[in-house]
């Protein structure tokens, strides 16, 4: 079981966490680098696969990962949001190291990308708490960065998203401007026959979010993804999501993630906003980590059960 030594987790030491696992379990997870962020950090995504025929079988998609220790965590597609990289990083570990965690692996490979943003991941930890956008330079404002969930090719630039680079929701010169959801829409895109459902992990608010996100706009198969999402939240025992459609529960935001993610076909698309409601935000204390990722772990059950079938 590997043990990261520090308190504050760098880049660094989660590329150290990917490669152990890389050279420890070789047959059961590959490292693969699928490109570079903008200030040239390579980006990372984790497959994990018991079988042979892994890179064929259905696939669950994971981002906003990183591993958690010593009650730090460390920020995945927005840069502030702390849990959600602990989450799946925690992930990583009870899928890879954990034995009794062995069926999750028995129908359906795994591919986890534990940093999609680390430039601004790098920010968070140096210079901004509260970043949350990428670090690309602008040529028209001297403000810095885009922001990855609206930056993504499906209503790209409509509700939600903002023209002026010195705003949180920034869109972006054009979609997939950033080359961290460039990266990342590729990768996706390359496995979208085999990859049946896209997992996006952010906080905060407890929400479970349907598409779409870019107005109340709801797809044929609503039901479908509603009754999953039902059957997954209904596995958590310690906190109670919400779970509806993204513009219904939280606001209008168009180029997210997940929204792209169902209109290349992936069914199964949502957004996960971790703990807490908004009493400690972006900074859950520490000793509400483990808890979250605990409770939210057996709901992957939930999902890979349903993409092995469907
Ligand atoms: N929340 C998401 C955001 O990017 C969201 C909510 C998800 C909106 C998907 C639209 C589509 O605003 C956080 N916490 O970033
Ligand atoms: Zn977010």
């Amino acid at each position: 079981m590997y043990e990261i030594r520090t308190v504050v987790l760098k880049y660094s030491n989660i590329y150290a966490f990917l490669t152990y696992l890389n050279t420890t379990y070789p047959r059961l997870v590959q490292l693969i680098n699928i490109g570079s962020s903008y200030e040239k950090r390579p980006l990372y995504v984790l497959r994990i696969s018991n079988s042979s025929s892994a890179g064929t079988r259905p696939a669950i998609w994971i981002d906003g990962v990183r591993y958690y220790q010593k009650l730090r965590q460390l920020p995945g597609i927005h840069a502030r949001e702390w849990i959600s990289p602990a989450v799946a990083t925690y992930i990583i570990q009870q899928l890879v190291e954990v034995p009794a965690n062995a069926k999750l692996l028995s129908n359906v490979d795994w591919y986890i990308m534990p940093v999609v943003n680390p430039d601004g991941y790098e920010y968070t930890h140096t210079k901004d708490r509260m970043w949350r956008k990428t670090r690309s330079v602008s040529s028209t404002s001297s403000c810095r960065g885009a922001d990855p969930n609206r930056n993504f090719c499906y209503k790209w630039g409509g509700l939600g998203a903002s023209t002026n680079p010195c705003d949180d929701t920034y869109r972006g010169t054009t979609a997939f401007s950033e080359p961290e959801t460039l990266a990342t829409s590729n990768f996706i895109m390359g496995k979208s026959s085999q990859i049946k459902l896209y997992l996006t992990l952010h906080s905060y608010g407890q929400f479970g979010l349907l598409p779409y996100g870019y107005d109340v706009v709801y797809p044929s198969d609503y039901n479908d993804l509603l009754a999953l999402a039902n059957n997954a939240a209904s596995k958590f025992v310690n906190y109670r999501y919400t779970v509806g459609n993204t513009t219904a529960l939280l606001y209008a935001a168009s180029g997210g993630s997940a929204d792209w993610a169902k209109s290349i076909g992936i069914k199964y698309s949502y957004t996960f906003e971790l703990p807490d409601r908004g009493t400690n935000a972006f900074t859950l204390p520490a000793s509400e980590i483990l808890p979250v990722c605990q409770d939210f772990f057996p709901a992957l059950d939930v999902f890979a059960t349903k993409v092995a079938t469907c």
